[in-house]
């Protein structure tokens, strides 16, 4: 009898582990299950949108610290390109004057840096300037954010005798958007810089540059 009792214990207890063990693995999927949905739920409501606006002001923080660095070197990376336009538009006249295009007996600057370029020669365009360059004077338009004229056109043409001198200014597109300094050269070959503010007006520039204090002083070099 009491062996009958000890075996009925005993069976009792071999079982309880399994039971217990299939109650744990129920009651581990259900848990299993109950995260999966919460996270799931979660992931679809607030979470993101909060992963969302940190994520834009993050962004937001890079560009306002990116943005004034990036127009800083555009506007940088502008005035060089066009300090150095404005040497290769000496060099250009140079070459020009050692030769006399129109036949009249003088050898001469152009008088218009378009010409640089345009002027034929055997019906071929000589391009001692590129293309482009030449077409952003004759059309006003800007070339790297800066507006490029003849000396001639912002100083009357009265006042130079363009068989001996020429002159080219560059003025910013927009003044601390596309460029800073206002450029100019003449056939001293030496290019000169002056930040005039957003005075967009070229006007009385070139006897300016070499009066006494007027705050023009020499582009760097290359
Ligand atoms: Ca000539």
């Amino acid at each position: 009898m009491q062996y009958l009792e000890r075996m009925k214990v005993t069976r009792r207890n071999q079982n309880r582990p399994v039971a217990h063990g299939l109650r744990n693995l129920h009651n581990g999927a259900t848990i299993m299950q109950d995260l999966t949905d919460r996270r799931g739920g979660s992931r679809s409501s607030g979470f993101t949108m909060i992963e969302l606006l940190v994520a834009i002001a993050v962004i937001a923080v890079l560009a306002a610290l990116a943005i004034p660095n990036l127009l800083q070197s555009k506007i940088a990376s502008n005035e060089t390109a066009t300090i150095s336009s404005m040497r290769t538009y000496v060099a250009a006249q140079s070459m020009y004057i050692k030769t006399d295009f129109d036949q009249d007996g003088r050898l001469t600057y152009a008088e218009h840096f378009r010409d640089l370029y345009y002027t034929l020669r055997s019906g071929v365009p000589l391009g001692l300037i590129d293309r482009e360059f030449a077409d952003a004077g004759s059309a006003d338009k800007p070339r790297g954010g800066y507006f490029f004229e003849d000396l001639n056109s912002f100083e009357g043409g009265s006042s130079f005798d363009y068989t001996v001198e020429f002159g080219l200014s560059a003025l910013p597109a927009g003044y601390r958007k596309s460029g800073i300094n206002t450029f100019v050269v003449d056939a001293s070959g030496c290019v000169f810089q002056k930040d005039r503010g957003s005075n967009d007006s070229l006007g009385g520039v070139y006897p300016d540059v070499f009066a006494a204090g007027s705050g023009w002083i020499p582009a760097p070099p290359e």
